[in-house]
């Protein structure tokens, strides 16, 4: 038996990945853990910004523990809004006004594929009480919608079509969004590895 905290405030993002762990693991959201912080996220790549979280929780708990962070990657935008996804339209973190920029920059442009993209950052001390840091990968292909369609989900999903569906993440069920999901993908890794423990 695995436990692990998991360092984000994102209710959705802790819904899902409790959706995927089996009876191996025991994963600690943040507000459960007894913390309440805001953790920055002032980092030019995925990759920082998730190992900032991850040991900004190591070093208040010193216990294993884990973060993710996720970016819509659209390739007319030249990889906007990405790393910037949770403030591309400002400090506010409103889904609607970020999704109402993303339509508006794609307005009149056809060529509207994107990706979304979760990287992981697992902070584990091993047999030997050495601290590792692993990371974990996941991307999920699809395109932009030319409006929002459905009302389930988060974030971006009204406006996000993966490769292999014609529904958005929002036309979707917790469980068919896993089919084909970024985070699942990255969260599969991490199972993995810590199977291996
Ligand atoms: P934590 O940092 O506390 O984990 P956050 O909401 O700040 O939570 P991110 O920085 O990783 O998380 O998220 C970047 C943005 O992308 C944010 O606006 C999310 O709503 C959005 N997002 C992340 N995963 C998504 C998903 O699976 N579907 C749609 N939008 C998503």
């Amino acid at each position: 038996m695995h436990t692990l905290i998991f360092a984000t405030n994102n209710k959705n993002k802790v819904a899902e990945i409790q959706s995927l762990v089996g009876p191996d693991f025991t994963i600690i959201p943040l507000l459960e853990a007894g913390i309440d912080i805001d953790i920055p996220e002032p980092h030019e790549t995925l990759q920082e910004n998730a190992f900032e979280k991850a040991s900004t929780i190591h070093s208040i708990t010193n216990q294993n523990c884990f973060s993710e962070d996720t970016g819509l990657e659209i390739e007319a935008l030249n990889g906007a809004p990405g790393v910037k996804s949770a403030r591309y339209a400002g400090e506010g973190r409103d889904f609607q006004a970020n999704i109402d920029k993303v339509l508006q920059s794609l307005n009149d442009i056809d060529y509207r594929t994107a990706q979304f993209r979760t990287v992981i950052c697992l902070l584990w001390q091993d047999a030997e009480n050495i601290l590792q840091t692993h990371y974990f990968e996941g991307i999920c292909k699809g395109r932009i919608a030319y409006e929002m369609q459905g009302d389930k989900g988060f974030g971006y999903d009204p406006i996000f079509i993966p490769d292999g569906s014609d529904k958005s993440f929002a036309e979707m069920s917790m469980e068919e969004k896993n089919v084909f999901s970024h985070r699942k993908k990255a969260v599969t890794q991490l199972f993995e590895f810590l199977q291996t423990k």
